[in-house]
């Protein structure tokens, strides 16, 4: 799905800023026929949850209600009026004055519906938009609800990170031509000094195409025509990690009859390869060694809304300590962060959201007895269904970024568990078909290991997240880097493919020392990050190094979470403990590792 364009074709009509908001009421069905009841207001773009101090919305299980007016500009009759939300965490439903529009599933991914014949330009109308945060055993991430005796509602969930739900990106209202650009893929390769630039286009009818490609000094290196074409590039300026080179492909759509401009849609294309070959990872044909975090769209008041200043500061924050790529985890970022990557060169390994397959983990701890992950009655087809639907709208919205270098399939899936295969195997198949050109990784939990793992064969990289020093062997360094080491050896003796820590980290509490450098100090988040990278100097089988987490993040209660969870490298309000000091001077001197 194409990111909106205002430009000479297209305009956008931004309906982000306040709108009405109420919970959802037994006794009202139709809440959208009127204005909404009571006197809540809410910010969009934002998670809901804790904008407001009131328990009974922050955790509020089930649907609640936006509604907003919206002036359709006078000048929009020609052409299509389209409603788009950038995501409606996780389900959401649309109503134009009493017309229901149509629903999307799924927190993370963009959507968006044809309304030309319900609105009028010139004219306003009442938008209503229902959003649900249920997590079932059927949504990806997967939940459950619990009917308490008292009537309340609780929702339980395998994933430690709080549930926050909302309208948390942008909302627009775009016009757009009839005849127009309805998808483009663009896929690079180098031959020599030349960059070879392989467009496919997709227009809502019959088109004559025309191509250029210009470099960052607004001068045409490269055009072409029709819906399919090979541009060539001689000496191709390449997109390079830390040194992001973007052209730009501009898109005319002509119509046939009498040759006229109808759209003019414009893609940044970064010209670079990726390839896993053996036990490496290969950025433009040479070995390239991840170094970064496992991230979260989480801040203060906002929860998990799109906030451009964040944005800002945290690619700033990355580059200081000298980090060159970050993980979505756990779900597909806002579309601007990828933007934003591909423009500042820092890489992305892009995450579904598909965590918390583990029925075994609950609150971040290990339960006794848990029912099979994947089983008829448990994460089945119909979850499989949802996933699979989840990777297609992932792969169509961030195919063209070149900051995205390898799809994510999932995060500490129960990978060990019989069923994991048939679960999985059907979803490789699937990225590989609609993307042939990134490599595919999951992540491991600590539970899955070499030995008992029935899935990491499926994918090319080996993703593992290791807490060897915090969940286990907590304070006893010695002891962990024993089994740290053995861990690793493992996987690579098994699998025979690059292996990535994904995740490793230790609780700290931002000020409190310890001359023992005992857990929770910064102290021991210094020591463990000592002991983890001089583990994984000793492997040149290791293409990568995420820390657990960028931030402290916020999560659901839990008697280890003080507050969420604290192995953030920066405080939640992005502030350094002392180990972000031990990263950036690793990660200065790191770059010729390999
Ligand atoms: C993990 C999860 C991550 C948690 C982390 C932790 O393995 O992937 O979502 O937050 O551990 O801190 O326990």
């Amino acid at each position: 799905m194409l990111k909106p364009q205002a430009g000479a074709t297209r305009e956008i009509a931004n309906l982000d800023g306040i709108w009405r908001f109420a919970l959802d009421h037994a006794d009202d069905t139709t809440p959208w026929e009127r204005a909404l009841r009571g006197s809540l207001d809410v910010a969009v773009p934002a998670s809901y949850n804790d904008q407001f101090v009131d328990p009974a919305i922050r955790n509020h299980v089930g649907w609640v209600w936006y509604q907003r007016f919206v002036d359709v500009p006078r000048p929009w009759v020609d052409g299509r009026i389209v409603l788009r939300f950038d995501a409606a965490t996780h389900e959401g439903r649309v109503y134009v004055n009493d017309t229901f529009v149509g629903e999307h599933i799924g927190g993370y991914t963009p959507f968006e519906f044809d309304v030309t014949d319900l609105v009028e330009p010139g004219a306003r109308f009442r938008l209503t938009v229902g959003v649900n945060n249920e997590l079932t055993e059927h949504t990806v991430p997967p939940g459950h609800i619990f009917d308490l005796p008292d009537g309340r509602r609780k929702q339980q969930y395998h994933h430690d990170f709080f549930n926050y739900a909302g309208l948390a990106r942008s909302v627009s209202l775009l016009h757009v031509p009839d005849l127009r650009v309805a998808d483009v893929t663009v896929v690079t390769s180098i031959e020599n000094t030349a960059g070879v630039v392989d467009v496919a286009l997709e227009t809502t009818g019959s088109a004559d195409i025309r191509l250029v490609l210009r470099d960052e000094d607004d001068a045409v290196v490269a055009e072409g025509s029709g819906t399919t074409a090979r541009l060539r590039v001689p000496d191709a300026n390449l997109w390079r990690a830390g040194a992001a080179y973007l052209y730009v492909l501009e898109i005319t759509v002509l119509d046939p009859a009498g040759g006229e401009v109808a759209d003019v849609y414009t893609v940044n294309v970064g010209i670079r390869t990726v390839e896993v070959r053996g036990t490496q990872f290969l950025l433009n044909g040479e070995p390239f060694y991840f170094t970064g975090f496992g991230k979260h769209e989480d801040t203060a008041v906002r929860g998990k809304g799109h906030d451009d200043a964040y944005l800002v500061h945290d690619f700033q924050l990355l580059d200081w300590i000298g980090a060159n790529s970050f993980r979505t985890s756990h779900y597909p970022y806002a579309e601007e962060v990828l933007d934003y990557a591909d423009r500042h060169g820092i890489i992305v390994i892009d995450e579904t959201s598909a965590v918390g397959f583990n029925l075994g983990v609950a609150g971040g701890m290990t339960q006794r007895n848990p029912p099979p992950t994947f089983s008829p009655e448990t994460l089945g087809e119909k979850t499989q269904a949802t996933h699979a639907q989840h990777l297609r709208e992932l792969i169509a919205r961030d195919k063209n970024h070149p900051s995205v270098v390898m799809w994510c399939i999932a995060n500490e899936p129960a990978g060990q568990e019989d069923g994991a295969r048939e679960y999985f195997a059907p979803l490789t198949d699937l990225a590989r078909e609609l993307d042939p050109t990134r490599p595919l990784t999951y992540t491991a939990w600590l539970m899955a290991n070499a030995q008992n793992d029935q899935i990491a064969d499926l994918f090319d990289v080996v993703g593992i997240n290791r807490y060897f020093g915090w969940y286990i062997d907590l304070a006893d360094l010695v002891s962990a880097e024993q089994k740290l080491r053995a861990d690793i050896e493992a996987w690579i003796e098994r699998f025979q493919r690059p292996v990535f820590m994904m995740e490793y980290g230790a609780d700290t509490l931002a000020g409190l020392h310890a001359v023992d450098a005992a857990p929770w100090s910064e102290e021991y988040q210094q020591a463990y990050l000592d002991m983890h990278h001089r583990v994984f100097d000793d492997y040149p089988e290791f293409v990568g190094e995420h820390v657990w987490n960028f931030a402290d993040f916020r999560t659901g209660a839990g008697l280890h979470r003080v507050g969420g969870n604290k192995k953030g490298i920066f405080t939640r309000d992005r502030q350094p403990k002392a180990a972000a000091h031990t990263l950036r001077a690793r990660w200065s001197g790191l770059s010729g590792r390999k």
